[in-house]
Order: C-alpha cells, then structure tokens, then sequence
C-alpha cells in the first residue's frame, strides 16, 4: 500500500463533519436529535517510516483499500441515534467498543455489523477493538468520539463555565514495529515493548528542512487536524486520546492549558497548567487551549508559532534518534 493511500483522510459523512481543509469541527446545536450513519471498514496495510522499516497496521478505514490510523473521528450529541456499519475485510475477528456506551461483540472475517446506540453523556471517548487486547488497539484500531451536550455548541458538558469556540482531536499514539510485524503474521508479541514511533493523529512530526516537512499529509506540525490556528480568544477545546501503551505528559507553549478533565470525569476545580498527565492505554484528557496574549513575551505579541509536545523524550523522536519526528505538533496565533 502506497504511504499517500495509507494517509488518506476519509470522506466526511457525518451532520457535524470536518471541516474541509482544517481539523477543527463544525457544530450547530440542534433542538432535535439527528440520526448519523457512519461506515467503517477493517483494513490493514504497511507504512514505511522515516527510518525506513515497514510497519504493519489495521485501521478503521473510510474505504476498503486505504488504512486510516486513527479512523475518523466522530461527533455527536446527547440523544442522537448513531448507526455504525462495520465491513471487517481481515481474516481475523475484530470488535468495535465504545467503553460504557456500546459493543459490537465479535465481528468475524468478512462479516459487515451495524451497531446503534444512543449516546447520553456528553464528552470525549475513544472508540476501538478491544478484541486480543491490547494487539488491534496498538496495531491502529482506534479513533475518536464525541458527544456535545444537547443543544450547545460551545461546552464540554452542561453548566460548564470554560466554553470554547473550536474543538479538535489530538490522538496520540506508540508503535513498536516488532510486536506490529509479529502480529500482521498472526503471531503474539513474546518481546519486551519497545516502542520506536510515536504519532499525533497517524503522523509524526518533521523539522524544518527535514523531507515532507510543511506537508500536512506527512507532517504532524502542519496536518490541519493536529495544528492549532486561532486569533486571541479563540479558545479550542483538545480532546486528547492517548491509543498508545506509554504513560505521557501534554505540554504547550505560549498559553497554560485549562484543563476540564481525566479519563471521563470532570475536574472539580479547572486548573491552568502547562503539562498535564496523559495516561496510556486509552486515558483521556479535555482541555482548552485559550488563546490568550502569551504572558511571558516583552514586548506583548498577539501573534506566533508555538509548539505542543509530549514531555518524555524518546516521543518526540523516530527511532530513537530522528528528533523532532515524534508527537508534536505546532500552534500558531494569526
Ligand atoms: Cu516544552
């Protein structure tokens, strides 16, 4: 599989799509709950890498011959009726869950499924195969779930006072391409984990002057979905996913992060932080990113690219010594 095929986006076909061009989504409250129907199909491929291995995926993917790790991401609002159809084209059995809201059970090879279900709690979950866990998660079945709270297109949840005017996903992901080539043979991993890439939504970053640096099918700096771009008070919501199988530390630069909540619960108290803890194997942070006037900047600037990266540093590399092609991306004040 060519790496472009590979990187595709899928066709947005959703009542709260993504934007064309960006990652930001678009959302309309509606008083009434809508039906959205969304088509995944279960394919696998090879992505060569920047230090040139071949490594093994399975995503659910917008078409039968593109490999969509993560898969689209999906928004919804409290009281929709979602209907999910499934193609698994493998040979293996595979699952769609959305913990505590859905599960397909087994969907054997070649077998298509239609899940439906009713989302009743607002906020961010991943949706993945929790089948021979944690194998078909880390080998790139996973993406992200939405659900807005009824009638807002501004908040996380109901009554909360930290609303935003944009939102976006960051799914941050580990690969260890021995326990991934292991498995595309049908094999269980017997070695220690060593995960040698590290992505933001499917991709790592590339430094300037680096090749596919600037290109956002490539680089995780640039990929509209990952990149942040606001003017001050364009406060964006980041619903942060961590698919991978490594504990991880958010960072931004030029505003602290208001940081609303930790793998489903809401915070108390909204903190302002400039790192916060990410746990691994499918912890899940919202925070907002407030676009602020950077405090710290004499003369005061309005405008800037600053970055976001983890704080362990062997993810911000690419085995383990391709710096800067890790998980990071940039956000820019325009
Ligand atoms: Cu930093």
């Amino acid at each position: 599989m060519k790496r472009r095929d590979f990187l595709k986006a899928g066709s947005a076909s959703l009542a709260a799509s993504v934007v064309a061009g960006s990652g930001l989504i678009s959302w309309a409250p509606r008083a009434q709950a809508a039906t959205i129907n969304k088509t995944f199909f279960i394919t696998d491929g090879y992505q060569n890498q920047i230090t040139g291995d071949n490594v093994y995926f399975r995503g659910f993917s917008s078409s039968n011959n593109v490999v969509n790790v993560p898969g689209e991401s999906i928004v919804a609002q409290e009281g929709d009726t979602l209907n999910i159809t499934i193609t698994n084209t493998l040979s293996s059995t595979h699952r769609f869950v959305i913990d505590g809201v859905v599960n397909s059970g087994d969907i054997r090879p070649g077998r298509t499924v239609t899940v439906s279900f009713t989302p009743t709690q607002a906020g961010t979950y991943m949706y993945y195969d929790n089948s021979n866990a944690p194998y078909n998660r880390l080998l790139g079945l996973h993406g992200g779930f939405a659900v807005m709270p009824a009638g807002s297109d501004n908040q996380l949840f109901a009554g909360s006072q930290n609303t935003f005017v944009q939102q976006q996903f960051w799914i941050f992901h580990d690969i260890d391409p021995v326990w991934h080539n292991t498995l595309a043979n049908g094999n269980t991993p017997n070695t220690a984990y060593e995960p040698r890439f590290f992505t933001l939504n499917g991709l790592g970053g590339r430094p300037p002057g680096a090749p596919g640096a600037h290109d956002p099918n490539i680089d995780a700096m640039t990929d509209p979905r990952s990149a942040v771009h606001g003017h001050i008070g364009d406060r964006t919501l980041l619903r942060s996913l961590n698919a991978g199988k490594c504990d991880q530390s958010l960072h931004c630069h030029g505003n602290h992060m208001e940081w609303l909540s930790a793998n489903g619960e809401i915070r108390p108290d909204v903190w302002k932080k400039d790192c916060i803890y990410l746990d691994k194997n499918n912890g899940i942070v919202d925070v907002i990113f407030p676009f602020e006037t950077p405090p710290d900047a004499y003369p005061p600037v309005s405008t800037g690219i600053y970055p976001m990266h983890l704080h362990s540093e062997m993810s911000q590399t690419a085995g383990g010594g391709f710096y800067m092609f890790g998980s990071l991306t940039d956000i820019y004040f325009e």
